[in-house]
């Protein structure tokens, strides 16, 4: 399916969970391996409006059942039996977290078309970090941004999930290291945003929330940069931070650029 407009990221103390905005990547785009969504129209998006002919899918990806952390202690993911869990206290930064029948958090952006936790390892949210580094290139003028490329294709910013125990800022710091051997220290760094992504993974009951960090290099730093890519990152560039670049950006990170810097 085609996409039709991209996520408006809004400052979540501003909004109540009625108006938050639409999701597009969670109902048109899906992870790899992932069952096809059942369709969700616009005005059926909302948990609050009945749609009884609702049967999504229910996947959970066979990596995220080897890496349940309560039989591996390597493993990163919940048990999918989650009984165990006190999901009524699950983190957030949606205050109002409701559940389905089978106590299930559902996702507080809407439906999704696909039920489980698909790649995602927690149920709810799933924490990631996400380094906005930008600079000015002295030959051009423009302003630029670092980016790297996923495995999808796609190029996107450098961030990833946090770590158990991992400052926010911490694990902005070591996904930019590790995906584009970038060393900076984040704590200095303004933070732009803190909420939900409108990411291609998102599931009814699993979803990724992030916290984004800006930074601008001095132009001494810019030229001391030596970017490489490593981890799951297959390649790394400066790109030149227009509309017609930024709004090809994975998942919703062309909106967190935007309330970085000004975007034309
Ligand atoms: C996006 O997925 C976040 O904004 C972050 O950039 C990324 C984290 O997932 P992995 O890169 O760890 O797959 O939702």
């Amino acid at each position: 399916m085609e996409i039709k407009n991209s996520f408006d990221t809004t400052p979540i103390d501003q909004e109540s969970e009625q108006n938050l905005p639409l999701h597009i990547k969670a109902r048109f785009e899906k992870g790899p391996g992932y069952p096809d969504r059942f369709p969700v129209p616009d005005e059926l998006v909302k948990w609050i409006k009945e749609y009884p002919e609702y049967k999504p899918p229910y996947y959970v990806a066979p990596k995220v059942i080897e890496n349940d952390d309560t039989v591996n202690e390597k493993g990163w993911a919940d048990p999918e039996d989650f009984s165990s869990l006190d999901m009524h206290h699950l983190k957030s930064y949606y205050p109002n977290i409701e559940f389905d029948n089978l106590g299930r958090p559902l996702n507080p952006f809407g439906r999704t078309g696909i039920e489980g936790r698909g790649l995602l390892g927690r149920w709810g949210a799933n924490f990631a970090a996400d380094p906005i580094i930008t600079k000015d290139n002295p030959v051009t003028g423009k302003k630029e941004l670092l980016v790297i490329l996923r495995k999808s294709g796609e190029w996107a910013l450098p961030g990833g999930m946090v770590d158990k125990g991992e400052r926010l800022s911490g694990a902005a710091a070591r996904e930019l290291k590790e995906e584009a051997g970038l060393d900076l220290d984040m704590s200095k760094a303004k933070k732009v945003y803190e909420g939900y992504v409108d990411d291609p993974r998102n599931t009814d009951n699993a979803w990724m929330e992030t916290a984004a960090y800006h930074l601008h290099l001095t132009p001494e730093e810019a030229e001391n940069s030596i970017v490489v890519a490593g981890d799951d990152a297959t390649d790394v560039k400066w790109m030149p931070i227009d509309l017609e670049n930024i709004n090809t950006l994975y998942a919703s990170h062309s909106d967190l650029v935007k309330q970085a810097v000004e975007v034309k």
